[in-house]
């Protein structure tokens, strides 16, 4: 299939398009490198150096013979957009391209503006280009799980049946976001479901978990095909975050009391989820919304997963809670359904203690680099 990857420098984007491309697909990114801007602005880098997109499509070219067509450019640029769907005529968009960071959207007005203006336009001028020049291509969206929050009901995959004074109908499930990045996925999924349910779009709104993992098929042929890896307190999500800690022998930072449930997924079921999105395209006039994760467990659990593991590894690994910089519900009820990629064919990669020694290991090779000074939070939601 001829495929555009929107966001293919990130750390998602990078291995599906390295995975699409091995996999035979004719593959298009296009990126702006908006969080490697953004990351070089707050000392939030990497903990690993990942050459730049066009380096890293011509080193996976010469090791594996697959092309990768890359542009750099901003998709909120319509004209730009237009000229990539024109040339390119994608069957499938797999939309990742946003400002991805719940913090770095809670730092203050210009950094909230930037982040809204930036996903509602690239999200807006997605659903443009198809609606113009490829009606038929079907929209793979990054959404998240934290749409939904944590609601103190089970959660459905998208859509709730609702009975009202003795009438039904069906809604979009009731959407509680906890940072202004958040809320932007959940105006995204309403810019979606107007422009299918009014023009007959076919789109697949991924409501993803939290991503760990450096491993893919692809990414562990080179070491300079890795995604990236932030451990900070702006890109850096809690599993990165542990990991780093426990090399650096600073306390893991729990925040708060740490009863915090989230739904998690290994990197290579990410690709396996929107590849199987791919294949089954939703119909026309049809927002299918899944939920993407494998397993649930709360920060408490991660954290003595990750000091069990460490210490097996001789590492002394201590966890401390800190004052959570964030306003979230820290002991909750949370039983999110995630039954639709799994009947799309979706075989889990659990994280088992195997798992978390090697992610260790990834970390340990690069310990000298850790900057302990990018540790502690500094932003708080007020
Ligand atoms: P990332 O920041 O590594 O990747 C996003 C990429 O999009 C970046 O390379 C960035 O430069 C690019 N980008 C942003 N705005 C752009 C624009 N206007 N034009 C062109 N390129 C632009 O983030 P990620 O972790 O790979 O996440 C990808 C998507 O998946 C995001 O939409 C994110 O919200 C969603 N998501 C991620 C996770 C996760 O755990 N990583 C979980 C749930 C949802
Ligand atoms: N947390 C800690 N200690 C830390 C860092 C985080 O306890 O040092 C807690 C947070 O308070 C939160 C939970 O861990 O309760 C998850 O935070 P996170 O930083 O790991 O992830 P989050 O901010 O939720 O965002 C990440 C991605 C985002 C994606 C989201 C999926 O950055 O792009 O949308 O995961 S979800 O969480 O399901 O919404």
């Amino acid at each position: 299939m001829r495929v555009l990857i929107l966001g293919g420098d990130g750390y998602l984007g990078w291995p599906t398009a390295m995975s699409f491309a091995a996999k035979g697909h004719d593959v298009y990114v296009v990126d702006n490198y908006m969080r490697r801007n953004i990351a070089q602005a707050t000392q939030s880098e990497a903990l690993i150096p990942t050459p730049n997109l066009n380096d890293r499509a011509n080193i996976f070219k010469s090791l594996s013979d697959c092309d990768i067509q890359v542009k750099i450019g901003d998709i909120c640029d319509y004209r730009l957009l237009e000229t990539v769907f024109k040339e390119f005529q994608p069957e499938a968009v797999i939309h990742y391209a946003e400002q991805p960071s719940a913090p770095y959207s809670m730092i203050g007005f210009d950094q909230a503006r930037e982040t809204l203006n930036n996903n509602l336009n690239a999200t807006f001028n997605v659903i443009w280009a198809v609606m113009e020049h490829a009606p038929d291509c079907h929209i793979v969206k990054l959404g998240t799980m934290g749409e939904y929050g944590t609601p103190n009901i089970d959660i459905e995959e998208g859509w709730l049946e609702i009975e009202h004074k003795g009438r039904k109908d069906k809604f979009l499930y009731p959407r509680a976001a906890g940072s202004l990045y958040h809320t932007t996925k959940v105006l995204d999924t309403d810019l979606l479901w107007f422009y299918v349910r009014t023009f007959g779009l076919r789109v697949t709104d991924l409501m993803q978990g939290p991503v760990y993992g450096l491993s893919t098929d692809e990414s562990d042929q080179d070491e300079r095909l890795l995604p990236n890896f932030h451990y900070d307190d702006i890109f850096g999500t809690a599993v990165n975050r542990f990991l780093v800690q426990a090399v650096a022998g600073v306390p893991l930072t729990v925040y708060g009391k740490g009863g915090q449930i989230r739904g998690y997924l290994n990197l290579k079921d990410t690709l396996q989820c929107v590849e199987l999105a791919m294949h089954s395209p939703a119909a026309k006039g049809e927002l299918r919304i899944l939920n993407q994760f494998t397993e649930t467990f709360s920060i408490n659990e991660l954290a003595d997963r990750v000091q069990r593991v460490g210490n097996q590894k001789g590492l002394n690994v201590e966890v401390k809670s800190i004052p959570n910089p964030r306003k979230e519900a820290e002991d909750h009820y949370y039983n999110p359904a995630h039954s639709g990629l799994m009947d799309l064919g979706l075989k889990p990669n659990y994280m088992t203690d195997e798992v978390v020694a090697q992610m260790l290991d990834n970390v340990i090779k690069h310990k000298d680099r850790i900057d302990e000074s990018k540790i502690m939070p500094r932003i708080k939601w007020k």
